[in-house]
């Protein structure tokens, strides 16, 4: 399997975060992407080619632009501001107050667009989530071109950004993005198979009104976990969408027999809808290990998650979301990828 990687990731790097009331080192952090990187060279899975560079109107495709506008330029007033650390809001959207109103000033927009604190814009981070959305890209030009599957190994992620609000540690939706690019280059039907400890809302908001992506999602239970406010099992779609958005909220401390039946119940689902492609929003956050998630997968199942998905026979298209557990990220990652390619 071919691995697309982005040497820029290094570009975003976050100064912390907050974590129960206190600023902690973040979690998302560089090391993630080398790490893997070093992981797929170790067990020889593949060529790793940089990405190519695509313009601007594939984001926007998805993506509000003033949102993107604020990517590229909110640290230049932040800075100007006499301000240090990344960008991020100190207020929040609240329901029913000139909602769709965006402010003209720099923190105005990061309240509007922005839903969590965990997600700051630094000095380059455009750069990094520019050619984070390109590996996505390219990885799917290799689909549509024939390729049985390839890897995005997209830093930072992308399954928490929606059409105009970002956070999560996510800014644009790489999934997404590369799911409109594939849309465009002929493919009729798409699958997204979300498998992230965390909802993967950003991806369900941007599909949930269309009947051409299918989004799949088992993550842990809103009621108790990040992003809380979507995820439930009850959003099944909407207008040409009803019907085309399956999600499968589990309890936290869920282990491996619950999370393993809600993927074969997810997968029926894919199956019958027939895609033309699936996309895997791969997070390896579900791990025993992860320092901020609450699933309990072991190593190995990681290969039997890649082995289930093969099953589906469809040109597969991988695309890297969260994971925390630095120290076995790779191994996890390369388990399910192997997995697949067995
Ligand atoms: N501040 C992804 O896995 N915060 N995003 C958790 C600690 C948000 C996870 C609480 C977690 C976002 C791509
Ligand atoms: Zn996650």
């Amino acid at each position: 399997m071919r691995t697309i990687f982005n040497a820029d990731h290094r570009f975003h790097q976050s100064p912390g975060e907050l974590l129960n009331g206190a600023y902690v080192p973040a979690f998302e952090k560089p090391e993630r992407a080398d790490l893997i990187r070093a992981e797929i060279e170790r067990a020889r899975l593949g060529e790793i080619s940089a990405p190519q560079p695509y313009p601007l109107s594939k984001l926007t495709a998805i993506h509000d632009a003033g949102m993107i506008d604020l990517f590229q330029h909110a640290y230049a007033e932040w800075q100007e501001a006499g301000r240090s650390g990344g960008a991020i809001p100190f207020t929040f959207g609240t329901r029913g107050v000139r909602e769709d109103r965006v402010p003209r000033c720099l923190d105005g927009k990061l309240a509007y667009y922005s839903f969590d604190a965990g997600t700051p814009i630094t000095p380059t981070s455009w750069r990094a989530i520019k050619s984070s959305a390109d590996t996505a890209l390219t990885a799917s030009s290799l689909i549509t071109q024939g390729e049985r599957s390839a890897f995005a190994l997209c830093r930072p992620p992308g399954h928490h950004a929606g059409t105009d609000h970002y956070g999560g540690y996510c800014f644009l939706n790489n999934a997404a993005i590369a799911a409109q690019a594939m849309l465009g280059d002929g493919a009729a039907r798409i699958a997204i198979l979300d498998i992230d400890y965390h909802h993967g809302n950003g991806t369900q908001q941007i599909f949930y009104r269309r009947n051409d992506v299918l989004f799949v999602s088992i993550h842990g239970d809103p009621d108790a976990e990040f992003p809380y406010r979507l995820g439930f099992a009850d959003e099944t779609g909407a207008a040409d969408g009803e019907g085309m958005n399956a999600n499968y909220p589990l309890p936290l401390g869920t282990e491996w027999p619950a999370w393993s039946a809600a993927l074969n119940h997810g997968l029926t689902r894919i199956q019958t809808y027939r895609p033309d492609i699936v996309i895997v929003s791969l997070g390896v956050d579900t791990y025993k290990h992860d320092p901020i998630s609450q699933f309990r997968l072991e190593r190995e199942h990681f290969t039997r998650i890649g082995e289930r998905i093969a099953s589906l026979a469809r040109p597969t298209m991988f695309v890297m979301e969260g994971g925390y557990a630095v120290e076995d990220i790779g191994i996890n990652v390369v388990n399910v990828l192997s997995g697949f390619e067995t």
